[in-house]
């Protein structure tokens, strides 16, 4: 059996744009790095890794999440233009969210119906009657939810997650009201108390099947779900190329407080990848063999004693 690196060639793991996938991606590329590969980190955005990981200009994506990502894995699973390297342990929600403070305004929330009642609280002018929810560059047709619910709100969208938290530090230091999208796990819960917004209950077939919920003539007439799972995304050529390291990968599983933590070395604790990937690595797996199949680990010469 041959023992790790079978190839030289770079392991290419995709990185995305917000913390906690930046952070356990770089501590995914140091496990494999121990075990002798070479390792590339690759930046894709969500919408263009799909296509990468298909054709090989990205080999790994570890944080696939259900709430936002579903439809595309499923769609290239089917494809057979990715692999389904397995599920984190941790569980997931993706959605409209507020920090606590704004229940005082607004008391009958997190229920959707309340949304419209409170509209004027989150729109930027005492002259507009439409609120505004901030959303980031990830998320399912939420235009489609906003007319599915007949929710009197318009969209703004951040360019990536560090759009987000600039815009929640400045409403949180003026006491202004805001809606936004926001994850768990992330670091946001560990600091920033608030809530998801509960909209009707998610399906698959309220994407799909328009009759489906409370607005029979439209499809995303729900919200995303709330124990959502996290997984793990692999070119098709990794078991082939690169054995062990895809033995690995389909044995990382991280928890929520791995991911949170991740996130919240850089949001909260200012460090930097390198620094917070090491901090995590000394954390969760010092001996950087946690997830390393003893297959794959180097045979330790017995001493005879
Ligand atoms: C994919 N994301 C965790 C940003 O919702």
């Amino acid at each position: 059996m041959a023992s790790p690196p079978e190839s030289q060639s770079p392991i290419k793991i995709v990185i995305n744009d917000w913390n906690s996938q930046i952070i356990t991606s770089t501590v995914t590329g140091k496990i494999f790095e121990s075990m002798g590969y070479n390792v590339e980190y690759v930046k894709y955005p969500v919408k263009q890794q799909w296509g990468a990981l298909g054709n090989g200009f990205g080999h790994v994506q570890i944080e696939i999440w259900e709430g936002t990502m579903s439809k595309m894995f499923h769609q290239l699973l089917t494809k057979h233009a990715i692999i389904d390297a397995g599920t984190h342990q941790a569980i997931t929600r993706e959605e409209w969210w507020y920090p606590e403070y704004v229940e005082k305004l607004c008391p009958e929330l997190p229920h959707w119906e309340a949304l419209n009642n409170c509209a004027h609280l989150f729109s930027p002018s005492a002259a507009e009657s439409k609120g505004v929810y901030i959303s980031g560059p990830w998320e399912k047709p939420d235009g489609l939810r906003i007319r599915a619910l007949n929710l009197h709100y318009t969209l703004k969208r951040t360019k990536d997650a560090d759009g987000l938290w600039i815009l929640l530090e400045d409403a949180i230091k003026s006491n202004r009201p805001i809606l936004m999208f926001n994850w768990t796990p992330n670091w946001v819960g560990a600091k920033i108390p608030g809530k998801f917004i509960e909209f009707p209950e998610y399906s698959p077939a309220c994407e799909t099947d328009k009759t489906w919920g409370i607005n029979p003539k439209a499809t995303m007439d729900c919200g995303n779900p709330t124990s959502g799972w996290l997984k793990k995304a692999a070119w098709p050529g990794m078991a082939s190329t690169w054995p062990c390291a895809y033995k690995t990968l389909q044995k990382l599983t991280f928890t929520n407080h791995m991911f949170s933590k991740a996130a919240a070395y850089v949001e909260i604790d200012h460090l930097n990848v390198q620094q917070a990937a090491e901090k995590w690595l000394k954390e969760f797996d010092p001996n950087l063999k946690r997830w390393v199949p003893l297959e794959c680990q180097p045979l330790k010469i017995n001493s005879g004693r």
